[in-house]
Order: structure tokens, then sequence, then C-alpha cells
């Protein structure tokens, strides 16, 4: 009876969020042709991947006010638990580098197209993390989860450093977007129907039973690389073994003028305020 309830409250939070997020924009057909593998793999596998994104020398500026922003302490720079990541939540606000990836045209174009929104209905901010070997660290996010269980959610994650296998890199379940995902997870493992985290029991009931249709993925690459994707499907910063990770993410959410709530309220308090 529980996962009935449960299967009937999530399909009525999804199907209510789509009926107000009925908002269309014009897409650019430019844009949409340059991006065209980027867009599908988005659209169909809730991921891409575009390399050589941003240059070396870019990455190393972004890298550089980052560190001396944290070395001349900050106020509102956010550390986990554990001290392994440290977050500048509005990181555009304090840093060149920051405004001129939250301003990236592409991105503007692809995120607009996505939530089929205007971009001035959007709101959004760039946040900067270094993640640091820790003993007990999670990872970036502190673990697998979706950022939201009933609406799209679209994230732009770029590498500031090279990110191998042991450096905490973005693991992804492909296809954990789309919603017959939530429905499925509530109905064959017992998740429920709001549930936005995950126990490392109830990912490997997941996996086990689902690996075929979610396969996972690990981002592996060099500074510059830049990931796109719908993080309402089941993500999460791989815990750190070796060295440090850096990256620069764009938040983005649906404004009110078009039916969203902006920035959660729960986030909001982090996010350092705008400067003119
Ligand atoms: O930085 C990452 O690799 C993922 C971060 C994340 O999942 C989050 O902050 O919600």
């Amino acid at each position: 009876m529980a996962k009935i309830t449960n299967l009937l409250t999530a399909a009525y939070r999804i199907n209510g969020k789509r009926f107000l997020h009925r908002f269309r924009s014009a897409p650019n057909e430019e844009v949409k042709r340059k991006w065209q593998t980027a867009m599908t793999d988005l659209e169909t596998k809730g991921i891409a991947i575009i390399p050589n994104f941003w240059t070396t020398e870019a990455c190393t500026q972004a890298r550089h006010d980052f560190d001396r922003l944290v070395e001349d302490e900050l106020p509102g720079i956010w550390k986990d638990n554990t001290g392994s990541d440290h977050r500048i939540y509005g990181f555009d606000r304090v840093s060149s580098s920051g405004k001129t990836f939250l301003q990236d045209e592409s991105i503007r174009e692809i995120k607009s197209i996505y939530y089929q929104a205007p971009l001035d209905g959007l709101d959004e901010f760039a946040m900067m993390n270094r993640v640091e070997y820790r003993p007990g660290n999670l990872g970036s996010g502190g673990g697998w989860h979706r950022d939201a269980v009933h609406e799209q959610q679209f994230k732009a994650i770029m590498y500031l450093s090279d990110v191998g296998e042991k450096n905490g890199g973005f693991e992804y379940l492909e296809n954990t977007h789309r919603k017959s995902s939530v429905y499925k997870t509530i109905a064959e493992n017992d998740i429920g129907h709001s549930q936005d985290r995950f126990s490392p029991e109830e990912m490997d009931d997941i996996l086990a039973k689902h690996g075929h249709l979610y396969p996972r993925r690990h981002i592996t690459g060099p500074a510059g690389t830049l990931i796109l994707a719908d993080t309402s499907g089941i993500h999460r910063g791989s815990p750190i073994n070796e060295g440090r990770r850096y990256a620069i993410t764009q938040y983005v959410f649906r404004g009110p003028a078009i039916g969203g709530r902006g920035v959660p309220a729960a986030m909001a308090p982090l996010v350092l305020p705008a400067r003119d």
C-alpha cells in the first residue's frame, strides 16, 4: 500500500510540475546545430561531455582566484564536515573567471533550450569548489543523490584541474533523469516518493537490479573538460583518494516568472550577494 501511495504521490508531483513549466522560447538554430551531439546526449542520457571547453591558462587563473580567496578567508566560504570540500557559492560575484563562466554564450543558449525558457526567467549563480583527500570524505556533494526528484535540473560542471580515477570525478547513472527511473526505484527498490539521497545499501540494490538500464559513468578528463548534466538523475562527486580536484559549476533554477521557485530557500543564504 505504501508503495502505491508513493507512486501516486510521485506521479502527481512530476506531472503538476510539467504542466506549470510549459513556457517555450524559440531555440537558437545555430547553437542547436553546433551543440547537437551534446544536446542529444543531455536529453537522452542525462549527461554530455565537451572536451577542451576552456584553455589551461583560463583554468589556472580560476584556481589562482579561488586559492587566493580561501587564503584571504573570504567570509561565507562553505566547508564540509571532514574539511575536504571548500566551496564559494556565488563565485561569479567575486572573480572575473566565475563571471566569464556563468555568462558563457554557448551554455546560456543550451540551458535556455533545455529548460525551454527565456534566459531572463532563470535564476543562477556559479559555485567553485576544491575537494582534497581527507579520511572519510564522501566526495563533492556528499554522496549519491538527485538534486531534484520531480522536475529537471540542469547543471554545467567544468573541471579546472586534471581529474583521473582517484581525483574525485563526477559520477552519474545514465538515464536516471528520466521520470520512469523515479517510478522504477519506488516500485522495485523501496525508495520514497520524494527521496533525494541514497544510502550505500540502496545504491547497491539499484545498481544490482537496474545497472543494465542505468550505466554508471565516472567522468575523468583534463582541466577544461565541461560536463552538462541533468542532475535530477542520480549522481555524486566520487570520494577523493588523491590530490585536489577544482571545479566550477553553474546552478540554474526556474525563476518565479516562469513557474519555478528560484534558488532553493535552504541554499539561498549560502550564496554571496551580487556586487555592482
Ligand atoms: O561536483 C561534483 O562532482 C558533484 C557535486 C554535486 O553533486 C552537488 O554539489 O550536488
